[in-house]
């Protein structure tokens, strides 16, 4: 009995024991574990991806080449990133930061696509050449009030104008400065209006975006040296841009700020937009929604419609009532 006993107690002790060896090894390869990652984990910017392998900007400003795996999700432009390093200019990245904000767009399945991540406003650029493509500029200030960023309207190539010619292209944009975007002309090529735009873009994350052509390379080349973006000639066939940019870069400027550097679109499509979330993204209707006789109107031709009886006094612009209602249908968008 007493041997029996003393079995027991004993194996006891020895399991106790056991157990408590086993968590010692765990905790100390938990501490292994987190130190091998934060001790090499860094923070770093995607300057821009080509597939699977990105461009990293480090906290210290060096450039180095990474991968990331498809698990991560879609890594875009702007995305802040934790890596690792594997070589001297390579590395890895192990976690990608919640973005504030992101811009993007339907892909050919429809599903929506980042474009460049944490983005504070977006500019977008117009020009004379080629001709400002129907509703654009209206779906990029969606986007920008949907995303709640501020939108910003830069006017390029006014060199190609002559005074008068410039009085009828600034007279376009009028209705807009009335609804508070700020319109700043500028000419890339010739440097010049360029230090009201740096103004604006210091301290913010701006995308510049609008179509294939329009000089967004050429102002990123006009406002960071050595940027050495390649532009694109005008085809003399279509008026389109040709040799385009092909991804999301983003640069520093000296000036303070950051500026990124997309792509020209022919088109951009709203994703999955609501009808409420496009009426508020149209600015100026913001004082109307709400006081429409109908609690779900489309402001399309319904009766005691607030914002058909602002257009009708003048306090709305007939051009954005008519771009609302045609991206009411365009993009179908539901209650
Ligand atoms: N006259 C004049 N031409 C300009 C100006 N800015 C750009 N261009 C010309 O416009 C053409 C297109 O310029 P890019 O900078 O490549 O246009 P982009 O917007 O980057 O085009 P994508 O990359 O296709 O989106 C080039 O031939 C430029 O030289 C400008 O201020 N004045
Ligand atoms: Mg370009
Ligand atoms: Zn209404």
């Amino acid at each position: 009995m007493a041997r029996r006993r003393l079995t027991e107690q004993q194996k006891n002790r020895i399991a106790k024991i056991q157990e408590q060896r086993r968590r010692r090894a765990a905790d100390a390869a938990d501490q292994a574990l987190a130190g091998a990652t934060t001790a090499n984990e860094q923070m770093g910017r995607v300057v821009v991806r080509h597939g699977r392998s990105l461009l990293l900007r480090t906290d210290c400003g060096r450039d180095v080449h990474a991968m990331f795996r498809a698990n991560l999700g879609e890594v875009v432009c702007g995305d802040r990133v934790l890596w690792q390093q594997t070589s001297n200019d390579e590395g890895i990245v192990t976690a990608v930061q919640p973005r504030t904000t992101a811009l993007s767009r339907p892909d050919y399945n429809g599903q929506d696509k980042a474009i460049a991540a944490n983005i504070t406003q977006l500019v977008v650029v117009l020009a004379v050449r080629p001709e400002p493509a129907g509703y654009l500029l209206d779906q990029y200030l969606v986007a920008a009030e949907r995303i709640g960023v501020t939108g910003l309207i830069c006017l390029n190539k006014m060199d190609l104008l002559h005074d008068d010619e410039r009085t009828v292209f600034r007279a376009r944009f009028a209705p807009y400065v009335k609804i508070g975007y700020p319109v700043i002309e500028i000419s890339a090529k010739a440097d010049h209006g360029l230090d009201p735009l740096l103004e604006r873009l210091r301290g913010q994350t701006s995308i510049l975006v609008g179509q294939s052509g329009v000089g967004k390379s050429s102002l990123i080349n006009a406002v960071i040296p050595r940027g050495n973006v390649l532009e694109g000639q005008l085809s003399d066939a279509t008026g389109l841009g040709r040799h385009t940019t092909s991804a999301a870069t983003l640069y520093d400027l000296h000036s303070g700020g950051e500026l990124i550097d997309s792509p020209g679109v022919r088109s951009f499509r709203l994703g999955s937009v609501s009808r409420a979330e496009l009426a508020r993204g149209y600015r100026e209707f913001l004082p109307y929604l709400g006081r429409c006789r109908f609690h779900n109107c489309a402001h399309v031709n319904e009766p005691g419609c607030a914002v058909l009886a602002a257009a009708q006094h003048g306090d709305i612009a007939a051009a954005r009532i008519e771009s609302y209602q045609h991206l009411l249908a365009e993009t179908n968008a539901g209650e």
